[in-house]
């Protein structure tokens, strides 16, 4: 196998869709965020998913710095939207290698993050799974996780890197699927700063600093965790939109509504799951169908709209009709691999973690 390149242009250069190569590389999403109407609407099944998982919401206005939809509780209050701008604002600004800057929390945000935090953590003991239970800890002594403390981006970025490798990088809102998963293949999540708003503590339409803080990070201090989640990044480094939209399916099955057979037990341990316990609480009852991990089950599982089922909770939600359960992430992270090598791609790629570059293999 020969390396090819792992310059900014070559022979694929053109072929293939863009993809970052460098770490730096990762800069230019900054501002990319979505915005209704372009890729938005190829995008709209996950990004109204999102929204429906967390609220009621249907997408329906812009995302650029702004509130995203009308109807989100922020979206009429301009103190709220001044502030997520302000917050924003250092992920429009952040570049590759830099501090993330901390955040001032305010006392409203302290207390929002409190109702959550103290919500989620009754939930943890029972519905998260083991590796969940062994991490949590950790970001309390480690990371500043506490009732009356928003744990800040960079801490918990250090905190990740000494784990896995992981890092974080501030982002303005919703990337573009390719985006967000391109950044997986370098150990580099996109994390939102800003919280929800004050009047809904237990909702929100959009990722906030809960979702990502308590739902995200502690998997990815897994070390299988995140060598799962690092293959679907690599998988999705110049994959076509078709197999894109794949990778994103398989995402949203496993990172964000995940569940995983511990024994004769059934745990979460998906994000969107572990931050939202109406449908934490769903997931994990009898009432939907579960089916085994199988990446290319999943990759082409459908989501009729009509088909989510509400369930009235505190804080809403609307859930999904089929959960995969995972033996293991290594055994998820093998199946992931042998997936992305039965993908269309005229090349293959690995991560190398000394010059954090991507290198382009000429055979699969
Ligand atoms: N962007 N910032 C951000 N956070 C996410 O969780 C996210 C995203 N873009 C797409 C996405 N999630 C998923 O729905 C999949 O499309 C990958
Ligand atoms: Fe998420």
């Amino acid at each position: 196998v020969k390396v090819i390149s792992t310059g900014v242009s070559d022979s694929i250069e053109g072929s293939v869709p863009w993809f970052p190569r460098k770490m730096s590389d990762l800069d230019s999403f900054a501002e990319k965020v979505l915005e209704m109407g372009e890729d938005l609407s190829k995008h709209q099944f996950f990004m109204s998913r999102y929204i429906l998982h967390m609220s009621h919401l249907v997408l329906t206005a812009h995302f650029h710095s702004s509130i995203p939809g009308s109807d989100h509780p922020g979206a009429q209050d301009p103190a709220y939207r001044a502030r997520r701008s302000e917050i924003t604002n250092i992920a429009k600004t952040y570049r590759s290698g830099h501090p993330i800057p901390d955040i001032a929390y305010t006392p409203s945000e302290i207390a929002t993050w409190g109702a959550v935090f103290r919500r989620l953590t009754l939930m943890f003991p029972t519905a998260a799974c083991r590796e969940h239970h062994y991490i949590f800890p950790l970001l309390v002594q480690n990371c500043g996780y506490r009732e009356d403390n928003i744990p800040q981006l960079q801490q918990v970025s250090n905190f990740l890197k000494d784990c896995t490798g992981f890092t974080l990088r501030p982002v303005m809102g919703l990337l573009t699927s390719r985006d967000f998963l391109n950044g997986f293949a370098f150990r580099v999540f996109h994390s939102t700063q800003y919280i929800r708003h004050h009047s809904k503590p237990l909702y929100t339409p959009e990722p906030d600093v809960c979702h990502e803080l308590l739902g995200h990070v502690p998997l990815f201090a897994d070390p299988d965790f995140a060598d799962f989640s690092q293959e679907i990044g690599l998988a999705s480094l110049g994959a076509t939109d078709e197999d894109l939209e794949k990778l994103a399916t398989i995402y949203w099955f496993t990172v964000e509504f995940g569940l995983c057979r511990e024994g004769d037990k059934v745990k979460a341990y998906g994000a969107g799951l572990l931050s939202s316990f109406g449908e934490l609480e769903y997931a994990l009852s009898d009432a939907p169908e579960k089916r085994p991990f199988d990446p290319s089950k999943a990759a082409l599982q459908k989501y009729p709209v009509t088909e989510y089922q509400p369930v009235s909770v505190a804080g809403g939600g609307i859930v999904a009709v089929v959960y995969f359960i995972a033996e293991s992430f290594k055994d998820a992270k093998d199946k992931v691999r042998d997936f992305a090598a039965s993908l269309k791609r005229p090349f293959s790629v690995r991560y190398n973690a000394y010059t954090q570059t991507i290198e382009v293999l000429d055979s699969k």
